[in-house]
């Protein structure tokens, strides 16, 4: 039986990869890398720090570990500077009307996010009341695909993982999922999201009557 969702932010709530992939994209060009809508991919529920040590990947640099903290906050700056200009408008096809329905059914909310920024975005949007707990960058140690987010989310919540589903829209998010022993809901396409037990295009297709499916899987 299912008494909690658990949903990621960037990708599921709100599309925040736009603003990540501009600031990257600006900070990688100052390096000289060239740095494509396509490797943003690789970098969607993934790290800050990690992310940085994608886009040297790609451009084949290696800088020491100071340089690569300046550079991590001066995308920061940039990146809240969008930020700061969110609305509510921004916010994902049917998943007001989704949150709203999983309330009034008593159903617990919590956040499982990579992001540092997560409580600022949920703030900008309008969403923060509808969660019952936060967790994101701030609190976790080991990144997705490691299950801490979605494990110490459902600590918070007071539930056990089998009665947690979780939101993803990113592959190492479904894999953390998976390996927290928790249900999986897909947001994307189905080829890339194989291992979630059901993929939605986006919120629009969840009702509780799915949830409830998912929950006799
Ligand atoms: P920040 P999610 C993730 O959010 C983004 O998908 C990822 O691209 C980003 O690097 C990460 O948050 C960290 O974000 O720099 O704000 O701490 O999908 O886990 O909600
Ligand atoms: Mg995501």
């Amino acid at each position: 039986q299912i008494t909690a969702c658990l949903f990621d932010l960037d990708g599921v709530l709100v599309d925040t990869a736009v603003y990540h992939y501009k600031a990257w994209r600006d900070l990688a060009n100052s390096l000289g890398i060239d740095f494509t809508e396509e490797d943003n991919e690789r970098l969607k529920g993934v790290s800050r720090v990690r992310s940085l040590e994608i886009i040297l990947e790609i451009g084949g640099q290696t800088l020491d570990q100071e340089k690569m903290l300046a550079l991590c906050e001066q995308k920061n700056t940039e990146y809240l500077k969008d930020v700061a200009q969110m609305t509510p408008a921004e916010i994902l096809p049917g998943v007001v009307d989704f949150l709203k329905t999983l309330k009034q059914e008593g159903m617990l909310i919590a956040l499982g996010s990579a992001s540092k920024n997560a409580q600022l975005i949920l703030e900008r949007t309008g969403l923060l009341g509808y969660f019952d707990a936060i967790i994101d960058g701030r609190h976790v140690i080991n990144g997705k695909p490691d299950p801490e987010v979605f494990l110490k989310g459902a600590e918070a919540l007071g539930v056990q993982p089998e009665n947690c589903v979780v939101f993803e829209d990113a592959v190492a998010g479904v894999e953390a999922a998976k390996n927290a022993g928790m249900r999986c809901v897909g947001v994307g396409e189905p080829e890339t999201l194989a291992m979630a037990d059901i993929v939605v295009k986006d919120m629009t297709e969840m009702s509780v009557a799915r949830l409830r499916e998912l929950g006799q899987k």
